[in-house]
């Protein structure tokens, strides 16, 4: 375990780099860091962007998809915070000027209709959620070249960015219907069956990560569910997710 300096300056590093829109080495360069350390500094970064008058919104999942595990070498789920700065409308425009390197994937999005208490063993997180919807997330990893530990993207608040939902729907099942993500020059195809094999046991993992970890998890919050296929460079232009059934989201980039 590291120091709460430690964790302070480390959460300061990954700020700027964010505010200033310039990437920094992996923290595991110089520094021994593991997980719970690891959502500390996520936590102590969170508080800043609390500071900067931001709400948290939602959560996100990062690594549900074996696609996306394999993409950037890891093997295990994890969670970040979704801030209301990060939303974008559907078919908004988006200033790529604001981010380093964004990559963009396609997403399912659950919305919470009550608080759920991790702890509580009687939780059921599936009554919790009333609606679903098509989602784009960008990512941006404050890392040099995506280039990051386990540890390290944990503490960078799984290099999340912003965000675009589509029009909410009744839930329903979707644990299997094609996914389709359209940018400029890349077509991605892949299947929410790609998400732990059903999106809706994104939300199991969640509950498990959000009891260990302490996050909270409010009335009227948005989860991602994490990506269906691995991620595409976003790129001026119109960008869509589709998924079968359940309807599409765009955003714009410029
Ligand atoms: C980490 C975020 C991964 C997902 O859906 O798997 C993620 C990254 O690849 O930079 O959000």
């Amino acid at each position: 375990m590291i120091t709460t300096e430690k964790i302070e300056a480390l959460a300061e590093r990954l700020h700027a780099a964010e505010e200033n829109r310039q990437d920094t080495p992996s923290l595991a360069d110089d520094h021994e860091i593991n997980v719970a350390d690891a959502y500390a500094i996520q936590d102590a970064l969170i508080a800043r962007r609390k500071a900067r008058e931001e709400a948290v919104v939602g959560v996100k999942l990062g690594f549900t998809s074996k696609a996306k595990m394999a993409q950037m070498g890891v093997s295990d789920v994890i969670v970040g915070r979704l801030t209301d700065a990060m939303r974008i409308g559907d078919g908004a425009d988006v200033d790529l000027s604001r981010f380093i390197h964004p990559k963009v994937e396609p997403e399912v999005a659950y919305r919470l209709s009550c608080d759920v208490h991790p702890d509580d063993p009687t939780t059921n997180i599936e009554s919790c959620v009333d609606a679903l919807a098509p989602a784009l997330e960008i990512i941006d990893s404050r890392y040099r070249d995506f280039r990051f530990t386990y540890a390290d993207v944990i503490a960078d608040n799984t290099s999340a960015s912003a965000y675009a939902v589509g029009p909410w729907r009744p839930v329903e099942d979707v644990s299997n219907r094609a996914v389709r993500l359209r940018t400029g020059d890349t077509e991605l195809v892949g299947s929410t069956a790609a998400i732990l094999g059903n999106p809706a046991r994104a939300l199991h993992a969640l509950l498990g990560m959000c009891r260990r970890y302490g996050i909270p998890l409010r009335a009227g919050q948005v989860v991602l569910a994490g990506a269906a296929t691995a991620a595409a460079p976003l790129t001026a232009g119109v960008v869509e997710c589709r998924v079968a059934g359940i309807g599409s989201v765009s955003v714009k980039g410029r």
